[in-house]
């Protein structure tokens, strides 16, 4: 087993994954593999904390775990696994369960916006799930958990969990941080930029999804809500033009200085039209990639397997502590 520092993140099967999923998520993770042992999760006992088609659900798994590998994470660098592939998530979060109070589960703000949003169907698993979180990160030992803005409250309280186990027997777990990408933590809706792009929005105009065709892809940019002004630049007032400028920045490597330069004069219509071509660029080789790995099934099964026995060789051991040191009786 490596010295070097564990990384842990995980993305939902529970929907068709956006540029903010990629730019704040996933296309991050492969700057790690050389210098961190990473372990990255298909989290699919967390989105049944929504209603999914089995089908669906089973497909979606697949594809992002294509899409890991597709945005650049090795198989061989990296431990990449589906969750309910290993069951001691669920059984360390039975007993961080017993250790995470409910007010504190009261103050999440993504189980405050998924219970409006889901209001026939305000479930236990919705309540409970940054504690399932925290069992996938501590379960790990990981130092590093690399996720978009709006996971931080979560990472907050999985560091409170563990700060409180430990303090209550003895140094069990490691204490992670969460770590932000500089830029791009938080890509917003395109048809509402005062919201984050989610990949479950209804308008089909608000997130761009990382497999859209070229076409639509450059569409769903020419239409991106802006302001009445024409001046690309950045201001808490042109929410939707300082988006795309994120945007653009995340897929160019391009500074505000240097995008105010290059549309100086020219207007939103250009603008959009860049934004929308560069993005389409840059995720084609991604979805090349995506669309060989899905016609191999079996590679991806053997892939699975692989990670869920890497996975569960460190959960085990580190269950097991935890059992011992609550009073389980061993067996
Ligand atoms: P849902 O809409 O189903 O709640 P989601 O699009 O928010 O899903 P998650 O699976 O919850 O996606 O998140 C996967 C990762 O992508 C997390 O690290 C999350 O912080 C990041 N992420 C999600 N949306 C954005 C966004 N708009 N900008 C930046 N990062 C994001
Ligand atoms: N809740 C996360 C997904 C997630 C996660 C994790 C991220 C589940 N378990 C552990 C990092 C580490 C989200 O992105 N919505």
């Amino acid at each position: 087993m490596s010295d070097k520092k564990r990384i842990f993140s995980g993305v939902q099967p529970s929907g068709k994954l956006t540029i903010g999923n990629y730019i704040g998520s996933i296309r991050n993770w492969k700057e790690f593999q050389e210098t961190y042992e990473c372990i990255y999760c298909v989290v699919d006992m967390h989105a049944v904390t929504v209603r999914q088609d089995p089908a669906e659900l089973r497909r979606r798994t697949f594809e992002t775990l294509a899409l890991y590998i597709a945005s650049g994470l090795d198989p061989e660098k990296n431990t990449l696994f589906v969750q309910s592939h290993v069951p001691q998530h669920a059984q360390l979060a039975w007993v961080l369960n017993c250790y995470t109070m409910f007010g504190e589960l009261s103050r999440m703000t993504q189980f405050k916006d998924k219970s409006r949003k889901y209001e026939n169907n305000i479930n236990a698993g919705l309540f409970t799930y940054p504690v399932l979180m925290a069992a996938d990160i501590l379960l790990y030992n990981a130092a590093l958990v690399p996720v978009g803005v709006d996971q931080m409250q979560h990472i907050e309280l999985a560091r409170d969990i563990a700060n409180r186990f430990n303090g209550t027997y003895s140094e069990t777990f490691v204490v992670p941080e969460g770590f932000i990408p500089k830029a791009g933590a938080k890509i917003m809706s395109l048809a509402e930029p005062e919201k984050k792009m989610s990949k479950s929005d209804l308008n089909g105009n608000a997130s761009v999804f990382i497999l859209d065709d070229r076409d639509t892809v450059i569409r769903k940019f020419r239409r991106a809500v802006t302001d009445s002004d024409t001046a690309v630049y950045r201001s808490p007032e042109k929410p939707g033009v300082s988006n795309l400028m994120t945007i653009y920045s995340a897929f160019t490597g391009k500074t505000d200085e240097q995008i105010v330069a290059e549309f100086d004069g020219k207007g939103y219509g250009d603008f959009k039209n860049a934004v929308g071509e560069t993005v389409a660029d840059g995720l084609a080789p991604v979805r090349e990639k995506f669309d060989s790995l899905m016609a191999d099934k079996a590679y991806l099964e053997g892939v699975m397997k692989n990670g869920a026995e890497r996975a569960s060789f460190i959960a085990r051991k580190t269950l097991s502590k935890v059992y011992r040191k609550v009073g389980f009786v061993g067996q």
